[in-house]
């Protein structure tokens, strides 16, 4: 799965189903997994880089059928834990579709945190993931893996492209004036 070259950090990364993301809260502030394949970074690490200067925030997303899409945010923050490390995305371009950007100003839940908006569930329970949960979601990357697109109860999803599961994701970040970087990905 090759990315463009220039300083892109991966925060996130689906492809084999390999890691379990249906973790609780303290481990998605810390992180899991292993940065060479399937991991989440971390939400602490995430809210101290994206607070340090401008980053830009670049999403890939594989279906099973062999195509490949892409969503670019020029702007890509998130706070600190006390709130919740909500989501602050702006700027899209690309080819997948912008479905992120309905969970722009969500805060992070997990299955022992519910900071959604949907007043009598817990989503991030309900589906078995951490992530930016609204009511519930457009776009979720973080929900049980599965080996094959036809599911009832996708856990890796992107709407706005397709409603099926898809077989891979990466979320990856770089500073967006990062002098060493290509414009042109
Ligand atoms: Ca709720």
């Amino acid at each position: 799965m090759d990315t463009p070259k220039g300083g892109w950090l991966v925060l996130q990364r689906r492809r084999d189903g390999s890691v379990d993301f249906n973790r609780l809260w303290n481990q998605y502030r810390s992180g899991f997994g292993d940065v060479s394949g399937e991991h989440w970074l971390g939400n602490d690490n995430i809210f101290l880089l994206t607070n340090q200067e401008r980053y830009q925030l670049r999403v890939d997303l594989w279906d099973f059928s062999g195509n490949r899409v892409h969503a670019i945010y020029s702007d890509f923050k998130i706070d600190g834990e006390r709130d919740g490390y909500k989501l602050h995305i702006s700027g899209y371009t690309g080819s997948a579709h912008d479905s992120l950007h309905r969970h722009n100003n969500r805060m992070f839940s997990t299955p022992d945190r519910d900071n959604d908006v949907r007043r009598e569930a817990n989503c991030a329970h309900e589906w078995e993931a951490g992530w930016w949960f609204d009511h519930c979601w457009y776009a979720l990357l973080n929900g049980p893996y599965q080996n094959h697109s036809d599911v009832s109860w996708r856990g890796l999803a992107w709407n706005a492209w397709k409603r099926e599961q898809l077989k891979a994701s990466e979320m990856k970040i770089r500073p967006l004036n990062d002098p060493v970087a290509p414009d042109r990905l």
